[in-house]
């Protein structure tokens, strides 16, 4: 066997063919990549690669796939997951896509949008607008996470519920494989079968296939109105009920449907400070619904009203706010959206992110909300999601009177193997939206068959033999099926 290269060695080959500048060493510099969103894993890299062009990402991988050196990719390294960064054996080189951030396309007539991997959501989402169109996709951190980063975790979000998650807008891939090889079908076609559609292996592989380098997006008409309230519901069981009554009378035009529970609410608006809650009372459970057309406003809000008189009438609906303006539309999401970042701050949250089929859910809530209760009273039961996709971010938080440290101890494990097993007994999945990374990739051992495990090794050695690309992630253990 012959011996790794050393980091100085590995650095002069990266300097070599990114050039200097494209090259981090130095510890202040390769802090933020190293080091995961929520900063619960930090690791170690000879070197952060910043490539310009797919030459480059290509050569990089050839030399070290050559070179037997692991490869860690990364776009916005916002993964709630842990699969981002590298771990600190100090071994894997770090690729990061950002200096590849070009809009390389737009075709209005076709509709769709070729984009390099490092464009970051919000530009993707940008540059949709100045054509009058909408790239749909819409997660609370589309201002860093890129859209090669959105492919790799098939990233979900807030408006799943009508345009699908990632894998559904994306037509063409680019990806570097870890041989330095290009796989491109960068061709935007609605319409293809011939023979296996390989880009989908790369969606939501977590870049332990290839790393995406462009990709060829779907765009959607703009919606000409949009129609936004703040609901409080009798349970998560009226709140399903009204989604049903939601689509029965708006149809597609059901964008969002957010479901937040009372300790989320109070969780948030104090993290905010500066706003209140849309509604004069308190409730154990709102929602959050948009509703989008291309028909005018008016309509729209006609709709929104019906489904809330249908909703007060059959004892769904408590109160309600509507949004009058863009405003408040605004205010409404960022209560939403900002939900993830006040648990960061609060610290000591169990973060599981589980589906079950929407027929499902609200028993699922009630059930595991009961038992984790029962095993710590004061914990505040944060419960919220995506609800029209049967996603819910189940993430009890620690009392308040107990330190992050302490809860997590004695509870990460046995709350999260709770959760996680009362979903899998519905027919749910432990990872809804999230992705594995490292933090859940031991458990897919008790959630994934054995025929599904073996396919995942299967595929991965065909694509990867030498396991230098993400390695540790996603894929449980290596001592695992044939
Ligand atoms: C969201 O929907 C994100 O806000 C983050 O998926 C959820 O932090 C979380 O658990
Ligand atoms: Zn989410």
């Amino acid at each position: 066997m012959t011996a790794l290269p050393s980091p100085d060695h590995i650095l002069a080959a990266m300097q070599d063919i990114v050039g200097a500048s494209g090259c981090l060493t130095d510890a202040a510099d390769t802090e933020s990549y190293v080091t995961d969103y929520r900063r619960l894993y930090r690791g170690k890299s000879p070197v952060v690669v910043l490539p310009a062009t797919t030459e480059q990402v290509s050569a990089v991988m050839a030399w070290c796939y050559a070179h037997d050196v692991p490869v860690v990719p990364q776009g916005g390294n916002t993964s709630l997951m842990g699969g981002a960064v590298p771990d600190d054996s100090g071994t894997a080189v770090v690729i990061n896509l950002r200096r590849m951030n070009r809009v390389l396309a737009i075709d209005t007539i076709n509709d769709t949008m070729t984009v390099q991997a490092g464009v970051t959501l919000a530009g993707a989402r940008a540059a949709a607008e100045e054509s009058r169109r909408l790239f749909p996709l819409r997660i609370g951190s589309e201002g860093s996470c890129q859209i090669g980063g959105n492919l790799s975790t098939n990233a979900g979000g807030t408006a799943v519920l009508r345009y699908g998650n990632m894998r559904d807008l994306v037509l063409g891939m680019e990806v570097v494989l870890p041989d330095g090889r290009v796989f491109s079908s960068l061709r935007g076609l609605r319409k293809d079968n011939t023979g296996y559609d390989l880009k989908h292996l790369f969606v939501g592989a977590e870049g332990t296939l290839g790393i995406i380098t462009a990709a060829v997006l779907k765009l959607m008409p703009q919606p000409r109105a949009s129609a936004v309230a703040f609901i409080a519901v009798e349970s998560p069981d009226a709140a399903v009920k009204l989604l049903g009554e939601a689509r029965q009378l708006a149809g597609p035009a059901v964008t969002a449907f957010e479901l937040i529970s009372a300790p989320a609410l109070d969780l948030v608006l104090e993290y905010l400070g500066d706003t209140a809650s849309p509604l004069p009372e308190r409730h154990d459970w709102m929602v959050l619904v948009e509703l989008t057309s291309g028909a005018d406003e008016e309509a729209l809000n006609a709709t929104l009203m019906q489904i809330l008189e249908s909703g007060l009438e059959r004892g769904w609906v408590k109160d309600a706010a509507v949004a009058a303006s863009g405003a408040d539309a605004q205010t409404f999401w960022r209560i939403r959206e900002e939900i993830s970042d006040a648990q960061t701050r609060t610290g000591g949250s169990i973060k599981c992110d589980v589906s079950v089929p929407l027929s499902r859910i609200a028993e699922f809530i009630g059930n595991a909300s009961a038992r984790v209760l029962a095993l710590e009273p004061a914990t505040r039961m944060v419960i919220y999601g995506h609800m029209g996709d049967g996603n819910v971010h189940f993430n009890p938080l620690r009392p308040k009177d107990r330190s992050a440290a302490d809860f997590l101890g004695q509870w990460y494990k046995p709350v999260s193997d709770l959760v996680d097993g009362l979903a899998h007994a519905e027919n749910g999945s432990i990872s809804a939206e999230h992705g594995i990374g490292v933090a859940k990739r031991d458990d897919l051992r008790q959630y994934k068959s054995q025929v599904e495990l073996e396919l995942m090794w299967q595929v991965k050695r065909a694509l990867d033999p030498k396991n230098l690309l993400n390695p540790g992630r996603v894929l449980p253990g290596l001592d695992s099926p044939k």
